[in-house]
């Protein structure tokens, strides 16, 4: 891989998007290159929870190259849309708990690749802007429908006609962010995070995550039948005789096995 880091260690995969000098920006080659890094790494029962960063202390994801966009034509836009929807609903969608740690800009693209991900932890310094209509298109990688859905309709259409470019408080604050931390404690925190994660049963924690995307998705009774069916799959599962077992025998090791 010549864009992206990995590294594994006790159920973690560190997912770095790894091109500082151009601000972590996504390219096609980028994009080609995480969708299969995230198709491995879903076939893997080692890895429990994903992080992805950006390299360095300035920026998450600048957005997608600009240097390449600006060359490209619409069947070339289209072509590069796609390879970055094919990559975020991965991450949106795959069994592992996915967790972005905004480590500065997130910018259009950033701000998109940062929604696919389940949760988002910022850093101090980080900032998020949709800036697309300013170079003349309009958010591609799903911000115009992942945004709204996490700020309500109101807000996001606030930040995509302005471009403008809130700090990480802010993101915060309308629900952008779950959390903010100092830009040194931010791996450590979504490690932290990750550990509780990994604590429960796996298998349940992905089914919770199945039946909260594919319910908002749906209406409302949908999503209840949906959630029914699920939690009655869980009673045939080893990791929930284990865990209310556990409950009744009073006992706080627990021992999930699912996956
Ligand atoms: N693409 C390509 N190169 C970039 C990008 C980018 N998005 N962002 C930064 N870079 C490069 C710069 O060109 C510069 O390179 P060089 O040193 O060769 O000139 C290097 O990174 C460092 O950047 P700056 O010197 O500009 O650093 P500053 O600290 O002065 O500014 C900013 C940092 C504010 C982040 C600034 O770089 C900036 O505004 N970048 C562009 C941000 C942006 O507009 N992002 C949105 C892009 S559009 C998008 O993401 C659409 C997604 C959907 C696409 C659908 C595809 C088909």
């Amino acid at each position: 891989m010549n864009n992206l880091l990995l590294e594994v260690e006790n159920g973690i995969a560190v997912v770095t998007i790894n091109r500082p000098k151009y601000l972590n920006a996504l390219n096609s080659e980028t994009l080609a290159e995480l969708s299969e890094c995230l198709s491995d790494i879903e076939k893997r029962d080692d890895v429990k929870v994903l992080i992805l960063t950006g390299s360095g202390e300035k920026s998450f994801v600048a957005g997608a190259d600009i240097s390449e966009m600006v060359n490209n034509d619409a069947i070339g836009g289209r072509k590069m849309a796609l390879l970055a929807k094919a990559a975020f609903e991965k991450l949106e969608n795959m069994r592992q708990v996915t967790i972005a740690a905004v480590n500065g800009f997130a910018l259009g693209g950033g701000c998109e690749i940062a929604m696919a991900c389940d949760i988002r932890v910022a850093s101090e310094n980080a900032k998020f802007a949709q800036p697309e209509v300013g170079l003349g298109t309009i958010p591609g990688f799903g911000g115009t429908q992942r945004l709204p859905r996490l700020v309500g309709k109101g807000r996001a259409k606030e930040l995509i006609f302005t471009t403008d470019m809130i700090d990480a408080q802010e993101a915060y604050r309308i629900g952008l962010a779950n959390k903010v931390v100092p830009l040194a404690e931010l791996l450590d925190k979504c490690k932290e995070m990750a550990k509780k994660i990994m604590a429960q049963s796996s298998y349940a924690v992905s089914l919770a995550k199945a039946a909260i995307n594919a319910g908002l998705d749906v209406d409302l009774n949908s999503g209840l039948k949906l959630e029914a069916d699920l939690f009655g799959v869980t009673f045939a599962t080893a990791d929930k005789k284990e865990g209310m077992t556990a409950f009744v025998e009073k006992r706080k090791e627990k021992k999930f096995t699912d996956f």
